[in-house]
């Protein structure tokens, strides 16, 4: 209990020595008006406070940058959020498996052409029934590329549990260019890519156990269930084979020599209701043997599912290109150490974390080793409800105790002397979060470059720590000062719908561009239809094209205009609007709404996009420029005029 320092009573960084709340009652009855000012900029996150008594100033003042990009998951809302560290200042959102009313997400033809080419059958056909595309997404695991274990700044990488499937962002433009939904798969969950030599795999883990295929046949037979691992090539964003395993895939991780990944397992009983999958006192985490599998499905010992075509091979128990290493009940987190010698399993429903030795591994598969617990070298007790731990690259661990509301922060290496007999403590410190903590992440933390200053952690139950804003509460999401070796809270961030993971990179280390490039591939599409209309530069062209009962319009615009301020179609006409934006100013975009016909896009500076729709209703249609742009924004709009059929 030493070790423990309780926020509530040390109160984050107030000078002041009274707690929040107690400062709170001291402002609502106006004891303390001197006082007053100079704590409430600590409390409205003000750094001012902070400085007394951490060493890192987390206040970025108006017009500073930050020094860190946060990449964080949008949850429920199946979009991803770029944040600043550590101000926790919301930059961007990044629309992902929504639709998004501002930039047009799941409406243009780049967006929809994105959601849909990588569905599977079953999933076209769900897609066909409501639009063509599916609607929703649930988001937990962002990741960036890297390239030998540190972050490359090519993209970013997400996962969506509720239709199974696997989003690429290029962070040049931050947009969304590949999506692919995992066959004989229910629930992506875990999501991870390789750290080394580069970001070739992504390694996916597929949840719910399925009959496979999943036809209708076996329903009633659990135990013939099976779920599958599944390798996606990071660059063409297909999956390249699938691995049988035994039981439920929780979380994933790769080493940092791009031999293995491993992912932690529970309800290894096959049950399909709580009671049975607690049956057993142990589950387990399963060691991917990469080059094993790529051989195994170049040999060709695979089988394929259903109507999908991805090799399948079998790593269930016994397997060769798998190992089995036990570990107490419902293990959730995995994470590598920064120095690429060992994994940890977070224990959930046990109070230990488990470590594994990732030499060891070799040992195991090369026969040396007969009981695959003879890879593990420490099993420390952290806490209750161990969920996922990060690193500060000085050799110490950092876990979410999500049933005791805290972060424990233990030494990985006395954790081994413990595990081995000696008598050392391990836990260096636990800290009070508020409230539940899920995921954490310290700065580059995923990397071998992890540098100790900033760590997030992500909690999912906000209660009292901010105004009531009803039955639906936000998150939050707290930065703790690490860098001087105690934790220290020093914001709270509220965040809706379920962030899960966050991940943060130096901001030098991502480089956005800032406009967009012509040459960029992401017009070829429509550059290629614009040429079929004998259209060479889609910047010089204002220019309506019909075919058939196919119309389309080739639009430029400069602020504050279209250059094409009215055009006709006739009723029952599928119209194509094509929009370029010819400024080429830095932050200038334009966009298209076209009113009561449910069309929107952004067009920022230099970009084109498309929008097709059926003109279905005869009258007078006015489009205008939603994003403002100039002090004659009102004014930029323009008529589609339909003729009655
Ligand atoms: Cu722990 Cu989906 Cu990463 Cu949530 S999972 S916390
Ligand atoms: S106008 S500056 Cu739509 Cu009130 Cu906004
Ligand atoms: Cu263009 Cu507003």
């Amino acid at each position: 209990e030493k070790t423990t320092i309780r926020q509530e009573e040390t109160d984050g960084g107030s000078p002041f020595g009274f707690t929040r709340r107690e400062f709170f009652n001291a402002t609502a009855t106006s004891a303390v008006v001197g006082a007053g000012l100079a704590a409430g900029g600590w409390s409205l996150g003000g750094g001012t406070a902070q400085a007394a008594e951490g060493n890192q100033d987390f206040h970025v003042g108006p017009g500073e940058l930050d020094e860190y990009y946060g990449f964080w998951s949008g949850g429920q809302s199946g979009e991803v959020r770029v944040m600043g560290v550590p101000s926790m200042r919301e930059l961007m959102r990044i629309p992902v498996f929504n639709w998004d009313g501002a930039t047009g997400w799941g409406i243009t033809n780049e967006s929809r052409k994105i959601l849909r080419e990588g569905l599977t059958p079953a999933g076209k056909r769900r897609a066909d029934k409501q639009g063509g595309v599916l609607r929703n997404g649930d988001t937990h695991h962002p990741h960036l590329s890297m390239t030998d274990g540190s972050y490359d700044g090519r993209y970013l990488f997400i996962n969506d549990k509720a239709n199974s499937r696997v989003a690429r962002i290029r962070l040049d433009v931050m947009k969304t260019d590949k999506i692919v939904q995992i066959p004989n798969a229910q629930a992506v969950h875990g999501m991870r890519p390789q750290k080394a030599p580069k970001t070739g795999y992504l390694f996916c883990n597929c949840e719910f156990m399925i009959p496979q295929p999943n036809d209708g046949r076996d329903m009633e037979s659990p135990e013939k269930y099976k779920t599958v691992f599944a390798g996606v090539d990071a660059e063409t964003m297909e999956v390249k084979w699938q691995v049988l395993v035994d039981g439920n895939l929780d979380n994933t991780n790769a080493d940092f020599k791009g031999t293995y990944a491993f992912s932690t397992c529970y309800n290894s009983e096959n049950a399909v209701e709580l009671n049975g999958m607690m049956r057993k006192d142990r589950d387990h985490v399963v060691v991917f043997n990469i080059p094993r599998i790529e051989e195994a499905v170049k040999k060709g010992q695979y089988k394929t599912i259903g109507d999908s075509d991805v090799p399948v091979v079998d790593g269930t128990k016994g397997s060769d290109l798998t190992m089995y290493i036990p570990v107490p009940k419902g293990p959730h987190g995995i994470n590598t150490t920064p120095d690429g010698k060992y994994f940890i399993a977070n224990g959930k429903l046990s109070p230990t974390v488990t470590v594994v030795e990732i030499d060891k591994l070799d040992d195991y598969f090369k026969g040396g080793m007969k009981d695959p617990r003879d890879a593990v070298v420490a099993e420390p007790e952290v806490g209750l409800g161990p969920l996922h731990t990060t690193f500060d690259g000085r050799g110490n661990g950092y876990t979410t105790l999500f049933i005791d509301s805290q972060v424990a922060k233990w030494n990985i290496e006395d954790a081994i002397a413990a595990f081995q007999g000696g008598d050392t403590n391990p836990i260096k410190q636990k800290l009070d979060v508020h409230y539940q903590p899920g995921h954490n992440n310290a700065t580059l933390a995923e990397t071998k470059d992890a540098d100790g200053k900033w760590l997030m952690v992500l909690s999912k139950f906000s209660k009292d720590r901010f105004l009531n804003v009803g039955p639906l509460k936000p998150e939050n999401d707290q930065l703790i000062d690490i860098s001087d070796g105690d934790m220290r809270i020093v914001h709270d961030g509220p965040t809706f719908a379920e962030p899960h993971d966050a991940v943060i990179a130096r901001a030098d280390q991502i480089n956005p561009n800032k406009i967009w490039d012509r040459e960029d591939p992401w017009f070829d599409d429509v550059k290629a239809m614009a040429k079929k209309d004998g259209i060479d530069d889609l910047r010089m062209t204002n220019k309506v094209i019909r075919d058939g009962n196919k119309v389309r319009v080739y639009m430029t615009s400069s602020a504050p205009q279209y250059h094409i301020n009215e055009f006709k179609v006739k009723e029952g006409d599928e119209v194509t609007v094509v929009l370029t934006n010819v400024d080429n100013i830095e932050d200038l975009t334009h966009g298209f709404t076209l009113t009561n016909f449910d069309v929107c896009m952004e067009i920022s500076p230099q970009q084109t996009a498309s929008v097709t729709f059926v003109a279905d209703e005869p009258g007078v249609h006015w489009y205008y420029c939603q994003w403002f742009c100039h002090a004659m924004h009102m004014e930029m709009r323009g008529r589609m005029l339909v003729e009655k059929a």
